[in-house]
C-alpha cells in the first residue's frame, strides 16, 4: 500500500504560499467587486466543482506503435485507486473515478466499493469494452459488437453491458457509458442502415437494463479503430439514437472525437438546449483522438464550452446537471501531474465562465455588438482566476501547488520501489 499524501506536508507548503495567495485574492477581489462579482461567492462555486479521473488514464498510455511503461505504474484497479486519492488529496476535486470493463474486474465488489470509501472516493460513470476481444471469447468483436451482423456476437455484447450495470450498481455509480468501435473500412462493406437499425436494437435491450435512477452515455467518434465509417459517428447519430432510446439516453461529449475545427461548443448548446447533454470526456487534441492534456492546446474552446455550460445553469436550463470527466492518455508525463493539471484546467474554464458578466453580454447581442460580445468573453478568459482555484483548493485542505507538493513527496519513487516494473512494452493506449 503506497502511502497517501501527508497532510503535514501539505500544510507545510501551503505555508510557504499563503501570504501571497491572500495578498492575490484580495487583488482580484477588489477588481472582480468592481464589476460586482463577490470572489467568495465564486470560491465557493469553484469548491463545488468536481471532475472524474478515467481509471485508465493514471496508468502510462501508448500509440499503436509503442507504449513506454513508467515508473511505478499501477498494475491493477487497487493500485489506480491509490494514485486517484493521491489526485485528490492535492487537488480537492477529482473524488470521482471512472471504471472500464474488463480492465478493471475483479472477484470482490465489495472490497472494491470498501477501500473506494476508505480512500474517500467515488465511482463514476462505468465504461464498457465491446471494442478488444477477450482470451478464449466465443464470438468475436472484429467486424462489431452491437451492430455486428452475427446475433450471437451482439448477444454477447448486450450482456457485456447488462453485466457493466451489476458491476455500476456494486459500485453506487448511476451512468453508464457505452462507446463502441464498430463501423468499416470500405465503401460498400456495411449497410448504414441495417447496421443502425442493429444497433438500435442491441441498446433497447441494454437500456431496458437500466435501472430507473441511471442515464446511458452515448459516446460519439469521427473514426478509429474504424477508417472509412464508424456507427455512432458524430453527434447527429448520437442525439438521433439518444432520442429513440429514451429520455434516460443522453448524448456524451469526448473533445478529441471531432474533426479539427468543428464548433463543439454549437453542438453542446443544442444538446443543452434537446436535453440531452449527459456530459463529457475532457482531453485536448491537434489532429486526431489524440487524448492530449485538457487545455493544454485549445483553452480558449474549453472556456467557451464551459461558457455554454454556465449560461444553462444562469438561464436555469431544465434538466441540466452533465457530468465531467477526464478522458487522456499519458505518453510521456506522470499521470498523475498531467491529471491534476487538467483536472485545474477544466476548473479554470469553469470559474472563468463563472465571471463572464452575461447582462451585459445579452444586451450586446441583441444590439447585434459583435465586437463588444467578443470582449465581454476575452474580458472573462483574459481574467487570471488562479487565486480563486488556489483558495478553493487551500480551503477543502488541498495543496495551493499540486504539482510542487506531489513531486517534494516522492510518491512516485516509493511507488517505483512497490510497484517493479513488469516490462512488456507493447503498444495501445493503456
Ligand atoms: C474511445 C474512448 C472511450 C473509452 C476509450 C478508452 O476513444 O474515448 O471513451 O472507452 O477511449
Ligand atoms: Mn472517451
Amino acid at each position: 500500500m503506497t502511502q497517501r499524501i501527508d497532510k503535514g506536508l501539505i500544510a507545510e507548503e501551503n505555508a510557504k504560499l499563503e501570504a501571497d495567495l491572500k495578498e492575490d485574492y484580495q487583488a482580484l477581489g477588489n477588481k472582480l467587486s468592481r464589476e460586482g462579482i463577490n470572489i467568495d461567492e465564486i470560491t465557493a462555486k469553484a469548491q463545488e466543482f468536481q471532475i472524474a479521473v478515467p481509471s485508465w488514464g493514471t496508468g502510462t498510455g501508448g500509440t499503436r506503435f509503442a507504449r513506454f511503461p513508467g515508473e511505478g505504474e499501477p498494475r491493477n484497479i487497487w493500485e489506480k485507486l491509490e494514485d486517484s486519492a493521491v489526485i485528490n488529496d492535492l487537488s480537492q476535486c477529482t473524488e470521482r473515478v471512472s471504471p472500464h470493463f474488463p480492465w478493471d474486474k475483479v472477484d470482490d465488489f465489495s472490497e472494491l466499493k470498501q477501500t473506494s470509501d476508505n480512500l474517500n472516493l467515488k465511482w463514476d460513470s462505468i465504461n464498457s469494452n465491446t471494442f478488444q476481444d477477450q482470451p478464449g471469447q466465443e464470438h468475436s468483436f472484429k467486424y462489431g459488437s452491437l451492430s455486428n451482423t452475427s446475433q450471437a456476437s451482439r448477444d454477447l455484447a448486450i450482456q457485456h453491458n447488462l453485466d457493466c450495470i451489476e458491476y455500476g450498481k456494486a459500485l453506487d455509480s448511476k451512468t453508464l457509458t457505452v462507446w463502441v468501435g464498430d463501423g468499416s473500412n470500405h465503401p460498400g462493406q456495411q449497410h448504414f442502415q441495417h447496421a443502425f437499425e442493429r444497433y438500435l436494437e442491441s441498446m433497447k435491450t441494454i437500456y431496458a437494463g437500466l435501472p430507473a435512477d441511471w442515464e446511458l452515455h452515448i459516446e460519439h467518434k469521427m473514426f478509429e479503430p474504424a477508417f472509412y465509417s464508424t456507427i455512432i459517428q458524430d453527434w447527429g447519430s448520437n442525439v438521433l439514437a439518444a432520442m429513440e432510446l429514451g429520455p434516460q439516453a443522453k448524448s456524451l461529449v469526448d473533445l478529441g472525437h471531432h474533426a479539427p475545427n468543428v464548433n463543439i461548443e454549437m453542438i453542446v448548446s443544442r444538446l443543452i438546449q434537446f436535453k440531452k447533454l449527459g456530459g463529457f470526456h475532457f482531453n485536448d487534441s491537434k489532429y486526431g483522438d489524440d487524448d492530449l492534456d485538457s487545455g493544454s492546446l485549445h483553452p480558449y474552446q474549453q472556456f467557451l464550452i464551459f461558457n455554454e455550460l454556465v449560461d444553462a445553469e444562469y438561464r436555469q436550463q431544465a434538466e441540466f446537471g452533465p457530468n465531467y470527466m477526464l478522458d487522456q492518455s499519458h505518453n510521456v508525463t506522470d499521470p498523475i501531474e498531467s491529471l491534476m493539471n487538467s483536472a485545474a484546467s477544466v476548473q479554470r474554464s469553469y470559474v472563468s465562465a463563472l465571471i463572464v458578466d452575461r447582462e451585459k453580454l445579452t444586451g450586446y447581442q441583441t444590439a447585434n455588438d459583435a465586437l463588444m460580445c467578443s470582449n465581454i468573453l476575452k474580458k472573462a478568459f483574459t481574467t487570471d482566476v488562479s487565486p480563486i482555484l488556489e483558495m478553493a483548493r487551500l480551503q477543502k485542505g488541498g495543496a495551493i501547488d499540486p504539482i510542487a507538493v506531489y513531486r517534494k513527496s516522492g510518491y512516485r519513487a516509493q511507488a517505483g520501489v512497490e510497484r517493479p516494473n513488469t516490462g512488456g512494452n507493447g503498444s495501445g493506449i493503456v
